[in-house]
């Protein structure tokens, strides 16, 4: 694949006006004719051709007005379509016929099938698999679609826009048509047709228009659709009041389908959704599922707004829409439930995942200058991080600010194809402030990395932190610049109180927020009476690394009086995470584990305090993972050392609050009907951690057996279930009940997919074997994206030491995988191939045979596009 440069931008030589598509549905045979009306754009050269894109096209007819067009004026290949001899100015209609196959899609790109049901992916060029066209975002144009089908397998024909009529059509047969009155780019594009079950309700608009709310899914399942549409409901809510934003058409659908390489698309009036975002009830969805269907269902409906009416120029820009949506949703999230919560989960997820990313092999700019395949660009960078840059300029502006820049991004260009230039410069405009030195946010790759110290002047009363910013280098970048870095703050004072500075100097100061903006920077707070422990980066407000030596007796004020409960919780983390490292290099040397008091005192009264929301409480709970660990000790990492000492660590824990777990375990019992609410979730989520470590003290699967058998909803179930998988795999308990709960669920996929992911991650040496073993079982099906992801992709992304095992042969099994995944469906089997990213940082006979494995990839002659941008970045 060639590579594409952000530098070579241009618009197209010729403007789409309008788009009329007919399909005429086949399960091998489908007939797409396309009729596509153009002109050349003013000033472009009066003789370039026409050029299309296609991918694995076979083209049927080819008209120009009306007539079929001679050979001498086209060449077409299975990837694109030439026109040449076009008129200079006036408007002319392409029409262009293409048999595609979709029952033999199994790349699920383009249209497809899954389980019988006719679906589209068509993000991000998966509209050229249906019919040669312009396919780029900043090709926006008004669509009709007309879908002919069998009628008694296919009674639903639906595309994107609203309805416009339907009839018969021939024996057997029958008709839709649908016009979207909202120029879209092609990306943007739907149709499902099949045999579905429908939940359907009603939203009246601000302005006061009802909109048809409809969610498809497998017939018998639409009573597990009632919580996506209660989100569905509360997100147009939601746009309404805090972004102004209102719905645009007359209906909004939603379609459910099993095999989907996303979690969902935001065509515009008919999300496609993998249907483990919205299916749920409490028999087989946990607490965890109702929150992703709830965030992913929020995050595709404000689509509509950044996304589909404001869409992307090129793929570059495309944190523009993703980064801003993902802020979207996460302050939805935080509004419907428990803002630190959420924000300490945001938090985890970015550490977990982008940090890696950012400081691997794969490491690139919020805003990428080249690709050599899009789709490994939708990326935890683009998404995660680009929603916290956007964070960070609400930080900057303040509420009241952010709100200006957005509504005058909206009014500036609703309707257009914009960059992230538009968007700042949104802000910019609203406000009167330079975010120039901001931008860099989006142009230099890498966590920046801050060091700070701080010294208290008892006689003048002064607080002086020093700072100091480092970006490291990252593939293609060498030498940054220093950043506009904004860092919440809080001076605390010995009884908790905060201290307010009479002035400051050295460094711009707005309310809680210190601006961090030269390489190295001297703040000096005046008017401090007495020595305070210094709160940096409260709420997250920046997402870098902190090097920081703080006490831990500092920590441990912060961890009692922070008012800021996010902060509360990183001190935790920060007392753990020494105890953690040392743990690690301990069990390396075969030495003895041991655990700081003033951790073990801080954790417990968190766990015991009854003034703190438990789900705040289970968190602080959940230690840092063993890829947390790993990323602390930076690198020569030992995953078994990793995994023992931290398990050390959990048992000293387990033992010195087994009197408070099991009171909690025994005390957070409910008698009342299960409600996903977040406070019954959090309850849940405390008491399932009690028992975690209930387990770990008595060392024996009773309690979790005996939790395994009284739950009445799948987050206890699960929960109880992975207690015994992980801490007691041998034992007659864990056998019986994964058999009784495969027996149970054996007709239910996403209930499977748990089962699966339960096994997968069991640590040690033995999972390997496990996992070729499950692989072998009826249920494993190769052709459904969620249940390779459940096995192979938990195991190589959430099993460090089954997948880290010392003679590599994990990663040979997985290279295999990867290669069998990529004959299929490349775009699965590169995200999978991700998960070896932070090779390198593993201790030199594990680097070495992750890097044989790598090579086995990379010398295979056959790879996807895909994977070989992968591999070959991962290697380089
Ligand atoms: N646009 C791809 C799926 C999503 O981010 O919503
Ligand atoms: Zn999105």
């Amino acid at each position: 694949g060639r590579i594409i440069h952000l530098a070579d931008y241009r618009p197209t030589d010729f403007v789409l006006e309008r788009v009329d598509l007919t399909f005429e549905l086949d399960p091998t045979e489908t007939k797409v004719e396309a009729r596509l009306i153009f002109h050349r754009r003013e000033g472009a050269d009066p003789s370039a051709p026409l050029v299309l894109d296609g991918d694995d096209l076979n083209m049927t007819g080819l008209m120009f007005d009306q007539v079929e067009l001679a050979a001498e004026r086209y060449t077409a290949t299975p990837e694109s379509l030439t026109i040449r001899d076009l008129p200079e100015t006036a408007p002319f209609e392409i029409t262009v016929t293409t048999q595609i196959n979709p029952e033999a899609n199994t790349q699920l790109m383009g249209l497809y099938r899954s389980n019988g049901i006719y679906c589209t992916q068509c993000e991000a060029e998966g509209f050229r698999r249906i019919t040669y066209f312009p396919d780029r975002p900043d090709v926006l144009a008004v669509y009709t679609v007309n879908i002919i089908a069998d009628k008694d397998t296919n009674p639903l024909l639906l595309s994107n826009g609203n309805f416009l009529g339907g009839a018969g059509y021939g024996p057997g047969k029958h008709f839709a048509a649908w016009f979207d009155p909202h120029p879209k780019p092609s990306y943007l594009f739907a149709l499902v047709a099949g045999d579905l079950g429908v939940v359907e309700d009603t939203f009246t608009t601000m302005s006061g228009r009802e909109v048809a709310l409809k969610i498809y899914v497998e017939h018998g399942k639409e009573a597990r659709a009632a919580y996506a549409m209660d989100a569905l409901k509360r997100s147009m809510k939601w746009d309404e009041e805090v972004f102004g934003r209102e719905y645009d058409l007359d209906i909004f659908m939603i379609v459910a389908v099993s095999d989907f390489n996303m979690g969902a698309m935001e065509n515009k009036g008919l999300n496609i959704f993998n249907d483990k975002y919205v299916l749920a009830d409490p028999e087989t969805a946990t607490d965890q599922d109702y929150a992703n269907i709830e965030a992913i269902i929020a995050h595709e409906y404000f689509h509509n707004w950044t996304g589909n009416r404001i869409t992307c120029r090129d793929w570059f820009q495309l944190c523009l829409k993703e980064g801003l949506t993902v802020y979207r949703d996460h302050e939805f999230s935080a509004d419907q439930r428990s803002r630190p919560v959420k924000r300490i989960a945001e938090v985890r997820h970015l550490r977990s995942e982008q940090f890696p990313e950012d400081a691997g092999p794969l490491a690139h700019p919020v805003r990428p200058t080249a690709y050599r395949e899009i789709n490994n660009f939708y990326t935890t960078t683009v998404y995660e991080k680009g929603s916290e840059v956007t964070r960070m300029i609400a930080t900057i502006l303040g509420r009241d600010g952010f709100k200006k820049g957005m509504d005058l991004y909206f009014e500036r260009h609703d309707g257009e194809a914009a960059t992230v230039e538009d968007f700042v410069k949104s802000f910019e405009d609203a406000n009167g402030r330079d975010l120039k030195q901001f931008s860099l946010w989006y142009n230099q790759a890498g966590t920046p990395q801050i060091t700070v110290s701080s010294s208290y002047d008892a006689a003048a009363k002064t607080l002086t932190l020093s700072l100091e910013q480092m970006i490291p280098a990252t593939p293609g970048q060498s030498n940054k610049e220093p950043m506009h870095i904004p860092l919440r703050f809080a001076l605390i004072g010995a009884n908790g109180g905060e201290q307010a500075p009479t002035s400051v100097t050295g460094g711009e100061v707005s309310g809680d927020v210190l601006h961090l903006t030269e390489r190295s920077q001297t703040v000096v707070f005046s008017g401090i009476a007495s020595r305070p422990v210094v709160s940096l980066n409260r709420s997250f407000s920046a997402p870098v690394t902190l090097h920081f030596s703080q006490t831990t007796d500092d920590l441990a004020l912060i961890a009692r009086f922070e008012t800021d409960l996010f902060s509360r919780w990183q001190a935790i983390t920060d007392l753990a995470l020494p105890n953690l490292t040392a743990a690690a290099g301990a069990a390396a040397k075969g030495k003895p584990i041991s655990c700081d008091k003033g951790l073990l005192d801080a954790l417990l009264a968190i766990a015991a305090d009854e003034s703190l929301e438990p789900a705040f409480r289970a968190q602080a709970l959940t230690l840092p993972s063993e890829s947390d660990i790993a990323r602390e000790l930076g690198s020569n990492n030992d995953p078994d050392a990793i995994h023992a000492g931290r398990q050390g660590i959990l048992k000293e824990i387990a033992v010195a609050g087994a009197a408070t777990f099991e009171a909690l375990y025994k005390g957070l019992v409910s008698d009342a009907a299960y409600s996903p609410d977040a406070a019954s979730a959090g309850r849940r989520s405390l008491r399932n951690a009690a028992l975690g470590f209930l387990a770990l003290s008595e060392n024996t699967p009773v309690a979790a057996a005996e939790a395994f058998a009284k739950a009445d909803n799948m987050t206890d179930l699960s929960q109880a279930l992975t207690v015994l998988a992980h801490r007691f795999p041998d034992s007659p308990e864990t056998h019986a009940a994964l058999a009784s709960f495969e027996t149970r669920f054996a007709s239910n996929a996403l209930v499977l997919d748990k089962w699966f992911q339960i096994q997968a991650t069991i640590p040690g040496d033995g999972s390997l074997d496990r996992i070729m073993r499950l692989m072998q079982s009826p249920n494993f099906i190769a052709s459904n994206p969620n249940r390779v992801r459940a096995l192979i992709g938990t195991f190589a992304f959430g099993n460090p030491t089954g997948f880290n095992r010392a003679d590599g042969t994990a990663y040979r099994f997985f290279a295999e995988q990867v290669l069998a995944i990529d004959k299929r469906n490349p775009q699965l089997a590169a995200r999978l191939l991700t998960a070896m990213r932070s090779w390198r940082l593993l201790e030199p006979t594990r680097a070495d045979h992750a890097r044989e494995a790598l090579m086995t990839i990379e010398r295979s002659a056959s790879l996807s596009n895909d994977v070989r941008d992968i591999v070959d970045r991962t290697l380089k």
